[in-house]
């Protein structure tokens, strides 16, 4: 689902709509699979599973360790009595989401420990829908459980976080920490050294 046929489709479908699409429309852009964050990942690339349980609001583990480049699946199980959802991306791409998040609760598509998939299929005309299916992320009713398998790319400033309203802002969200740098700074140490053999 692209941002701009999620807006489309809250106009479509309220009244209010006018100041929240006005709202998501601004920084919309580079929502879901940001070339920042990563791509969607294929399992048989990941090298290893992580289990994320969530938490009425927080994630554990609270933070996760990758490399550049690396393909991981994300076993991701809500362990709370809420809602939860468990995104990658950057921090302006969690904020973005927030504003559509917010939207799916004014409009009763996530009722606290519910979801209510059937309005999250619903066509809205034009085959807009409010569903939530981006690569990058899974939302879950208590007990439920999903894979994710994202590819990360470059080093950057990425936080897995949970854009479900106010959840964000208890601290359900948590670094990913990239940590190859050695074998960067040891490519650069060869390549000085290199340099001063062929003086
Ligand atoms: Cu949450």
């Amino acid at each position: 689902m692209s941002v701009s046929k999620f807006v489309v489709a809250a106009l479509a479908m309220s009244v209010s709509a006018v100041a929240l699409g006005a709202g998501a429309h601004g920084d919309g852009h580079g929502h879901g699979q940001g070339a920042k964050s990563g791509e969607p990942g294929k399992a048989s690339d990941a090298g290893r599973s992580i289990t994320v349980q969530m938490y009425d609001n927080y994630y554990e583990p609270e933070s996760i360790e990758v490399k550049p480049g690396e393909t991981v699946r994300f076993v991701v199980e809500n362990k709370g009595k809420l809602v939860h959802e468990f995104n990658i991306g950057t921090p302006a791409m969690h904020e973005s989401h927030q504003k559509e998040m917010m939207m799916m609760v004014e409009h009763g598509v996530i009722q606290g420990g519910k979801l209510n998939r059937d309005m999250m299929e619903m066509d809205m005309g034009n085959g807009m829908s409010m569903k939530h299916d981006d690569p990058n992320s899974v939302l879950l009713e208590p007990g439920e459980s999903k894979e994710v398998v994202w590819k990360f790319s470059e080093k950057s400033s990425i936080e897995f976080a949970c854009n479900v309203p106010g959840h964000y802002q208890a601290g359900m969200y948590g670094e990913v920490n990239f940590n190859s740098g050695d074998s960067r700074v040891r490519s650069l140490a060869d390549a000085s050294k290199s340099l001063n053999t062929a003086k």
